[in-house]
């Protein structure tokens, strides 16, 4: 049997401050159409599509960056997107900042189905960077201070299988993968913004390629799951943001990868039933985990090296 998607990664070059949304969702809906050319069923966008990586910048009063969150989805800016989905038939994947009515932030993605229905919302689990000003960076990373973390990973039956979503930092946490792997999760659309200076240990910039691929192809491969990794790419406001983008089997092989920093969209056609291959074999959940010896996993957060092991010049 088979189960064919056909899946768009759409990355996107850099959005700068001064770009409006409408600017940017004219960005998209070109992207989009090159998906529906192809014959896409579903086009993926990346994380915090519609705005500049504003984290990169503090302010004193976060209220002032709320207008880089969008209060309602369609709004009036991505409401063409929405109508072209619809003219298209293409489904899409968009991350976007999200401030909701009562008043809660989070760094969110939805999935949108050919007829323009959102079939599921994501909210980021693992934010990354600090919550603090450090004005010794080059740049700040200040997720934490601008978002709250979202509750859980979750599954949806759509475009013929289960479907994941994932936000950038996620992706490298194996746990991210296998909540989705036990919940059947048959494709993780993963958008991300991955500066590729990391100011705590620079020695990690000249491998933020490999390790892109790395957990990407190796979350895809331990869950016997089809994923999709989309970059926000290139200079963007002094700040260099890595591309790579990748459409990678449930074998851990990178089918589809884009080449440039810029707007680019490239596809794969992915067939479902192949994470079968992975889910009843090697990865046959249900036979092999051992889930009575991960318990740590659940009920400790940071290292606890065992008390007989600790250094006795350590305080407790
Ligand atoms: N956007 C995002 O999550 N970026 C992080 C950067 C980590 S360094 C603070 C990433 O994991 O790619």
């Amino acid at each position: 049997m088979t189960r064919m998607v056909t899946i768009g990664a759409a990355q996107t070059g850099p959005i700068q401050r001064s770009d409006t949304r409408a600017e940017v969702v004219e960005r998209l809906i070109a992207l989009l159409r090159q998906g529906a050319e192809a014959g896409c069923d579903l086009v993926v966008f990346p994380e915090l599509t519609l705005t500049t990586f504003f984290p990169r910048w503090f302010v004193e009063d976060r209220a002032e960056f709320d207008h880089f969150f969008e209060t309602e989805m369609p709004g009036p800016e991505t409401q063409p997107l929405f109508d072209e989905a619809v003219r298209l038939q293409v489904g899409f994947h968009l991350g976007y900042a999200e401030l909701t009515p009562d008043g809660h932030h989070y760094n969110t993605a939805i999935l949108v189905e050919p007829n323009g229905q959102i079939v599921a919302r994501y909210r980021k689990v693992h934010l990354p960077g600090h919550e603090a000003h450090e004005p010794w960076r080059a740049f700040q990373h200040l997720e934490r201070y601008y978002f709250e973390a979202g509750p859980s990973f979750d599954v949806h039956r759509a475009f013929g299988g289960l479907m994941g979503m994932a936000i950038c930092n996620d992706r490298r946490w194996p746990e991210t993968y296998r909540v989705l792997g036990l919940q059947g999760c048959e494709m993780a659309l993963i958008g991300y913004n991955t500066p590729t200076h990391y100011a705590p240990d620079p020695s990690q910039d000249r491998l933020q390629g490999f390790h892109n691929h790395l957990v990407l192809q190796s979350g895809a491969y331990q869950n016997g799951m089809w994923v999709v990794g989309v970059a926000k790419a290139g200079e963007e406001e002094g700040c260099h943001l890595l591309g790579e983008s990748a459409i990678i089997a449930p074998s851990g092989e990178i089918m589809a990868v884009c080449a440039t920093d810029g707007d680019e969209l490239v596809v794969a056609e992915c067939d479902l039933d192949l994470c079968a291959n992975y889910k009843e074999t090697l990865f046959d959940f249900d036979r092999y985990r051992r889930p009575e010896v991960y318990r740590r996993i659940t009920e400790q957060t940071g290292v606890e090296i065992p008390a007989h092991l600790r250094d006795p010049k350590e305080t407790s």
